[in-house]
């Protein structure tokens, strides 16, 4: 530690956390059936099985705070500094589910509790709603339901969709809702779908360490790559932990994107307005979640834009004090420092 801290803007600037979890406790029992029923796919198995039992330490501490909309959060938020966070349903959501009205229920239930408690907190939680992408006409909807009648800024999809990514056209009208409502869509990552989970599980690397990140880059390049963001030019998609490793790809991601549509190798692979580097300019966002390392945040500001690389902490899953302390003693100018806290977070949400 070097300072204390403090909400209210006490160094200049607000702190508005933007990838933060919450849970309810009928999704948590919905993961627990399917794991007990056999029908959970590896990832949860792996994941749920342990947050959801495990009796350790970091997974009681982690249920409770996930399971908590009120003033154990915002203690919580207090003693870190946190004076907004930017709540969403933990991943992955309700998109494993089978039972497609099931799924809407938890979502729709879900949505109606994070707008109740953003309404009772409004200058600490703001609401970004939850869909089921295996109904993209309902999601479009609650899209709708969330802009217009619960507040939220923007929505949050837990990466694939039992191994369904959202550059199909099937669900284009999730994109064509967000458009019109002009909110941001969050992709959050998942454990990779049993496609893909194999040699990650087997070494422990299929969770935040690893797999979530590998996953969740190859779904953002897919939406580029089919041409997204031709097609919605005012879309902005939002990920975590520092681009889930994109940026820091980037020159080789050009380069073999354009030796690929050069060469024709791949039907898929066509000609795009932009470079990957361009829409990574002005049609994507990136959050430190996870990443709290300057020379990394720095790395996606040179990238990206100063404008495009917004704070957040993964609360509860990665709930360290010093993280908040080592991330207001960045060396950064202080107009940049509250971009990457405050401001970039209020123009994006629009709060
Ligand atoms: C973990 C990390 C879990 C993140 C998360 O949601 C999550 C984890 C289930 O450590 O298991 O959102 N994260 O974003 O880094
Ligand atoms: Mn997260």
């Amino acid at each position: 530690m070097t300072h204390d801290l403090k909400t209210g803007g006490d160094r200049g600037y607000m702190r508005i956390a933007t990838e933060e979890a919450f849970a309810t406790q009928e999704l948590i029992d919905v993961y627990l059936r399917m794991i007990r029923d056999g029908s959970a796919d590896k990832g949860m198995v792996s994941l749920w099985g342990f947050y959801a039992t495990s009796p350790s330490e970091r997974a009681m501490q982690i249920m409770e705070r996930l399971l908590d909309l009120g003033d154990r959060r915002l203690a919580d938020m207090d003693a870190t500094g946190i004076d907004k966070a930017i709540l969403a349903l933990t991943s992955p959501g309700v998109q494993p589910l089978f039972d497609v009205e099931e799924a809407k229920g938890i979502a729709t239930r879900a949505n109606d509790m994070l707008a109740q408690a953003c309404e009772k907190h409004p200058n600490r939680f703001i609401g970004m709603g939850a869909v089921a992408p295996q109904d993209p006409e309902w999601s479009a909807q609650e899209i709708r339901r969330g802009a217009m009648e619960l507040g939220f800024k923007g929505i949050q999809i837990n990466s694939h969709t039992q191994g369904r990514y959202l550059d199909e056209e099937f669900y284009d009208p999730i994109f064509r809702a967000l458009v019109d409502m002009d909110q941001p869509l969050y992709i959050h990552p998942a454990t990779p779908p049993d496609s893909m989970i194999a040699p990650m599980l087997e070494a422990g690397l299929d969770g935040a360490i690893f797999g979530f990140g590998v996953e969740t880059g190859m779904h953002l390049l897919r939406l580029i790559t089919i041409g997204i963001f031709d097609k919605y030019p005012s879309l902005q998609i939002m990920v975590g932990h520092m681009g889930e490793a994109l940026p820091y790809w980037l020159y080789r991601l050009d380069y073999m994107h354009q030796a690929g549509v050069r060469s024709q190798r791949y039907e898929r692979m066509k000609p795009l307005k932009k470079s990957i580097a361009g829409y990574m300019q002005s049609n994507v966002l990136v959050t430190n979640s996870g990443m709290a390392w300057e020379p990394a945040i720095k790395f996606c500001q040179q990238v990206m834009g100063e404008d495009r690389v917004m704070y957040a902490m993964d609360y509860p899953y990665q709930y360290v004090a010093q993280e908040v302390v080592d991330m207001d003693s960045m060396d950064m100018s202080a107009e940049t420092k509250k971009m990457f806290f405050q401001t970039n977070a209020e123009k994006w949400f629009k709060l």
